[in-house]
C-alpha cells in the first residue's frame, strides 16, 4: 500500500507528471475560476506533453467559463492517475469524493488549511490563486504557455484576488499575470465577464439581501442572508461573487453571508479584515479556507445557523 500525505516540491511534481500518464484532474464542487483555470490549464499542458488527461467536476461548470473549457479536448482512457487542484479537503470534491477521495495521487493547492490527503502534495499557501502554482508547474514541465492556458490561469488569478484587490495579492501574482498577458490572456473580456457583468435577477437578489443585512458586535460584524425563496429567479452561478458585500460596509471587520442551499442547510461565507482570521471562525464550524476568506456549512433552521455562526465569530473576535 502506497503511503499518503507526502509533501513534495515542484521537481517531484514534474517528475511524477512525466513518469505517469492518463490523468483525471479533479476540480472542487461548486467550481470557481481558480479550480477550473487550474484544471484546464494543466490538462492542456499535459496534452502538449503527449499525455492523456481529462477534467472532472461534481457540479456542472457554469457557461460563463466556456471560453476556458471549450478549447480543451477531454480524452478517454483507463488505469488513471488522479490529480486534485485547488482542493483543500476531499469533502470539497462533492459527489466525486466517494469515487476518488481516498485514491488521489497528486494534489496541487494553495489553501493553508490543506489536509495533504493525496499520495504526494504540493501545497504553496503563498500563492494567491492556485493558478499561480499551476503556472509554475507548467514552467517546470517545460511547456510554453499558449493563449488557452493563459486565459485559464489569468481567470483563476483575477477571481481569487478579486481583480488584484485582496490581501493575498503579491508581487508574484502581478508578475505571473503580466506574463500571462504577454501570452495572450484576454484580460479585458475576462475581467468584464467576471466582475463587470451581472444579470438583473442577480441585482434584485443583492438589493433584497442588502435590505436585510443585520449588524452585530458594535457594528463590526454584518450578516447577510439569502433565502431559497430569494434565489428562485437565479442560478447559483449568477450569485457567484456576492459574498464580499457585507464586508464592504464601513467599520465592518467580519462579513457573513448565509445562503440557503436546501431545507435546513446553509452555506456560510466569511470575509474578514485584519486582525480577524476567517479560517479560524470557519474551522470552529467544520469548515476552512484562507485568513481573509473562508467558508463552512451549517445544518439547522436559519435562526440556529445564525446563532452558531455568531457564536463562532464572537469566540474569535473576543479571544
Ligand atoms: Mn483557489
Amino acid at each position: 500500500m502506497t503511503e499518503f500525505n507526502k509533501k513534495v516540491d515542484l521537481n517531484e511534481v514534474s517528475k511524477f507528471l512525466f513518469e505517469n500518464d492518463n490523468y483525471i484532474i479533479l476540480c472542487h464542487a461548486s467550481p470557481d475560476g481558480d479550480t477550473v483555470g487550474s484544471a484546464y490549464a494543466l490538462c492542456r499542458a499535459l496534452h502538449i506533453c503527449e499525455k492523456k488527461a481529462k477534467v472532472l467536476c461534481a457540479d456542472e461548470i457554469p457557461a460563463r467559463y466556456d471560453y476556458m473549457t471549450k478549447p480543451v479536448e477531454l480524452q478517454e482512457f483507463d488505469h488513471e492517475k488522479i490529480i486534485a487542484v485547488d482542493v483543500a479537503d476531499t469533502k470539497l470534491l462533492g459527489a466525486l469524493n466517494g469515487l476518488y477521495g481516498d485514491k488521489i495521487d497528486l494534489s496541487i493547492d494553495h489553501h493553508a488549511s490543506n489536509k495533504h490527503f493525496a499520495k504526494i502534495n504540493y501545497v504553496n499557501a503563498n500563492a494567491a490563486a492556485n493558478c499561480e502554482n499551476i503556472a509554475e508547474v507548467i514552467e517546470a514541465l517545460g511547456v510554453k504557455t499558449d493563449k488557452v492556458m493563459a486565459d485559464n490561469l489569468y481567470t483563476g488569478i483575477v477571481t481569487d484576488t478579486g481583480c488584484f484587490k485582496y490581501q493575498n495579492t503579491t508581487v508574484n501574482t502581478h508578475t505571473v499575470a503580466a506574463e500571462l498577458m504577454q501570452r495572450g490572456a484576454d484580460y479585458y473580456n475576462i475581467n468584464r465577464v467576471m466582475f463587470d457583468t451581472k444579470s438583473m435577477a442577480r441585482l434584485r437578489v443583492e438589493s433584497e439581501a442588502i435590505n436585510g443585512v443585520e449588524m452585530y458586535f458594535d457594528d463590526k460584524c454584518a450578516l447577510m442572508t439569502i433565502t431559497a425563496e430569494m434565489q428562485n429567479a437565479t442560478t447559483p452561478d449568477e450569485l457567484e461573487g456576492i459574498t464580499p458585500i457585507p464586508r464592504q460596509i464601513e467599520g465592518v471587520i467580519v462579513g457573513i453571508t448565509l445562503r440557503e442551499k436546501a431545507q435546513g442547510k446553509y452555506k456560510c461565507s466569511v470575509r474578514t479584515h485584519e486582525p480577524i482570521d476567517a479560517s479560524e471562525i470557519c474551522a470552529l464550524l467544520g469548515g476552512g479556507g484562507h485568513s481573509r476568506a473562508a467558508g463552512c456549512e451549517i445544518l439547522g433552521t436559519l435562526d440556529e445557523a445564525k446563532e452558531k455562526m455568531l457564536n463562532a465569530v464572537k469566540s474569535v473576535m473576543c479571544k
